[in-house]
């Protein structure tokens, strides 16, 4: 991404942005995420993102995290999967991952900043779509040339794997089968404006079309699409088609024109349970601009002739494709909504959520209670506060029907907690949970690990 510093932070400046009730997007609220990759697995959404540190002026990223859903609107925390400090030639700038599933192994593919100011793409490998990802190389894969940013990576039906990646030309190359190599010739797909649109409003002798940065290659019916984050600033994202994964491309449109309060955007597409989704970042959390982004995701749909119909940013998905087991052990971090949140992690319980100011709240969509119903709450939860704190368990909004106010032990640090039980009034049926967290500090009200209801 290269814009002028002034651009920058005109194109950073923020307004303050109102949610509905029922707002689904940025699908992640308790940190800020960008550059999304998300990767169907087992039956699950294992979606990759980097990472915009809190109130960065600039791309400030320093690790990749994990979040997983397999109802589209309920997202686990898993916490940073990988730094950039475990590639060992690595300096800086933690941007846009994919990762990839092949023979029961997992390879993140991770643009990164060399120690001598040079990017290249990493790749590094795991047992488990959770990591540890451990470098197999102790050097970049591909350092080519300063394009060398936003990787993509596809296994086609034929096993064969490409790499694809570029800012501001799309080079690609075949990764052989250990995916961590490649014989082949490094090369740039044409500029053309055939293959990617004229670049219009901006006249840049390097940049004659809309293609900028962030390519992802996805097949369906036997057509190849590249779909990019396109030119000029503000981006928009583009795509194109092709009867193969390496061309030649042909221009076909916006898929989601400029908005969102972010000056770059990055797609991401899977198909998931019978339909397609479609992943990008923009500014539209509290506190969000260019530099403190936010994943977003919307379903994707396409004409008979295999068009995409356009796109724009809304409040997100609304129906849940499954429900939510009460009756067993849920993590806090799963989350449909929340505010004043923060996720964070530590060696005692994993990720936790730490409820920042009085009335933060985190919402759990669909949680079918069946027709027996639950009349126990348990909690594991625990404050630094002597003074009162309370957490509330409502139903259905945050005013909602009080189930439980539990009294939060003071246990002194998010290393030490406590196991709150109470009986409630039986709720039956399916509804929106909500955890409501009250105290007078002005600062790490509470820390909330995990839930669960008995019958
Ligand atoms: O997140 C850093 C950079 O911004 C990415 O590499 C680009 O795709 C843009 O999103």
């Amino acid at each position: 991404m290269k814009i002028t510093f002034n651009l920058f932070i005109t194109l950073g400046i923020c307004s303050v942005i109102h949610f509905s009730g029922t707002a689904q997007n940025p699908i992640i609220q308790t940190n800020y995420t960008a550059d999304p990759a998300p990767m169907v697995y087992n039956g699950k959404v294992y979606l990759y993102t980097s990472h915009d540190e809190d109130e960065s002026t600039w791309f400030t990223m320093n690790d990749w995290r994990l979040y997983t859903t397999e109802d589209m609107v309920n997202w686990t925390d898993h916490g940073d999967v990988l730094s950039y400090k475990e590639f060992n030639w690595a300096k800086k700038n933690a941007w846009a991952p994919q990762c990839i599933e092949r023979n029961g192994k997992f390879y993140i593919y991770v643009p990164i900043t060399d120690r001598q100011g040079k990017n290249g793409i990493g790749v590094a490998v795991a047992d488990s779509p959770y990591g540890p990802f451990i470098d197999p190389l102790g050097k970049p894969l591909v350092q080519n040339s300063s394009a060398d940013i936003d990787p993509t990576v596809f296994i086609d039906d034929d096993e064969q794997a490409y790499l694809l990646w570029g800012n501001p030309v799309c080079h690609y190359v075949k990764l052989n089968e250990d995916m961590i190599s490649y014989d082949d010739e490094i090369k740039v797909f044409p500029n053309t404006i055939e293959s990617f649109g004229k670049r219009t409003g901006e006249e840049n002798p390097n940049r004659p079309t809309t293609y900028e940065e962030g390519p992802w290659l996805y097949k369906r019916n036997n057509l190849y699409y590249l779909f990019f984050a396109a030119g000029p600033i503000s981006e928009h994202i583009g795509y194109s088609t092709a009867n193969s994964p390496t061309g030649p491309w042909k221009y076909q449109g916006i898929v989601m024109p400029t908005e969102g309060r972010s000056f770059t955007n990055h797609p991401g597409v899977i198909d998931y349970k019978g339909k397609t989704y479609f992943f990008y970042h923009n500014g539209n959390l509290p506190g969000g601009n260019g530099f403190n982004r936010s994943v977003c995701v919307e379903e994707l749909q396409f004409n008979k002739d295999g068009t995409i119909k356009q796109l724009t940013m809304t409040d997100g998905i609304k129906e849940g494709l499954e429900t939510i087991n009460p009756y067993v052990i849920n993590q806090a971090e799963t989350i449909a909504w929340s505010e004043n949140v923060k996720s964070m992690k530590n060696n005692e319980v994993g990720v936790f959520v730490t409820a920042m100011k009085t009335e933060a709240y985190t919402k759990v969509k669909n949680v079918d209670f069946g027709k027996e119903g639950a009349s126990k709450f348990t909690a594991r939860i625990g404050t630094t506060h002597n003074s009162d704190v309370f957490m509330e368990v409502r139903l259905d909004n945050k005013d909602g029907k009080l189930l439980s106010t539990l009294k939060v032990p003071l246990t002194g640090g998010d290393d030490r907690w406590e196991v709150v039980t109470s009986t409630i009034e039986k709720v039956t049926g399916t509804h929106d949970l909500y955890f409501v967290f009250k105290g007078r500090a002005s600062t790490k009200i509470m820390f909330f690990d995990y839930w669960k209801f008995n019958r």
